[in-house]
């Protein structure tokens, strides 16, 4: 998980996890395992995430981390699914009045390493003749605390961490503002250890049975009805009425009933945690599913 991350991984004072990547994760658990609480959560900065999995340490890396070609084929790992479709902004102090990231030449940066924003930037800023001066830090505590403190005149990271950031961090959230530009693409979802196929596939279609039962109305609430009654063939394959999927993937019918039981299906998990309703406020955006205008998008549970 995120070293904190409010609305997609962070634990409250008394230890106990929540948001979105959190939620994969319960989920996972509920389907695997048959109790969301079965997991044991391993907070991890951006320059850790990668060898904790590769060595063992943890077996799923939930943790708004970018799926790229170089991770992908280089370390030894799988990506999963995306779980958030993201892009890298810029948050500036309102009072700069700068409307465009464009209008931030020879402008300090503070940025993580450790990350695709900080390739990102470096990308950006000479693709736009911008002479951008990065201020790098290893922890994300150092680089927000760095721009609060006016050390930078902008923060960088994907949009959603500028969201989590300004209203967890922020004194005054207003008195700082995201631009509109998305610089980069962030795919962000979950990855495991390459060689741990079961375990693979069963986050993979977890994750695809989390949309599908949105897209086909199955509900935290309405889960266990449905199971009872619903003579739609999608819901009765998903929820392990007709065809036991199940099997398929060394787990019993009920596994993704389990899932949705537990966190609900993706649409839940999107408004409870980052959704207008949260405390982040992000729009559904390209998040919504495909039949509603955006990109998610999961392969059939059949
Ligand atoms: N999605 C990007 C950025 C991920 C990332 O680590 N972002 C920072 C800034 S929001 C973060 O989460 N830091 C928390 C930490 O390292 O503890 C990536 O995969 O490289």
């Amino acid at each position: 998980m995120n070293t904190g991350l409010a609305g997609f991984s962070a634990a409250d004072s008394e230890g106990k996890w929540s948001g979105l990547d959190v939620d994969i994760c319960r989920a996972i658990a509920a389907a695997m395992l048959g109790d969301a609480n079965k997991v044991k959560w391993v907070p991890l900065n951006a320059q850790q995430r990668f060898t904790a999995l590769q060595s063992g340490e943890i077996d799923i890396l939930s943790r708004n981390t970018t799926w790229t070609l170089t991770r992908d084929a280089s370390l030894g790992l799988n990506f999963t699914a995306t779980t958030y479709y993201d892009g890298q902004g810029f948050m500036i102090p309102t009072k700069l009045n700068v409307k465009s990231a464009k209008q931030l030449k020879g402008a300090t940066v503070c940025v993580q390493s450790g990350t695709t924003t900080e390739k990102n930037l470096t990308d950006y800023s000479r693709a736009n003749k911008l002479d951008l001066k990065p201020i790098v830090f290893e922890k994300l505590e150092a680089a927000t605390g760095a721009y609060f403190s006016g050390r930078c005149s902008a923060y960088t990271t994907d949009a959603s961490g500028l969201a989590s950031t300004r209203n967890k961090e922020a004194q005054n959230p207003k008195d700082h503002m995201i631009l509109p530009e998305l610089i980069s693409k962030e795919p962000l979802g979950p990855v495991v250890r390459r060689g741990d196929d079961e375990f693979f596939a069963i986050a993979k279609w977890v994750i695809f049975g989390l949309v599908e039962s949105e897209e086909y109305g199955i509900t935290q609430a309405n889960v266990e009805q449905l199971a009872k009654t619903s003579k739609d063939p999608v819901v009765m394959r998903i929820l392990g009425t007709s065809e036991d999927t199940g099997k398929l993937l060394g787990l019993d019918k009920d596994w993704m009933g389990r899932a949705i039981k537990a966190v609900g299906n993706y649409g839940e998990i999107f408004e409870r945690n980052v959704g207008p309703n949260s405390a982040l406020n992000l729009p559904r955006g390209v998040n919504a599913l495909w039949s509603e205008g955006g990109i998610m998008y999961a392969p059939p549970v059949r």
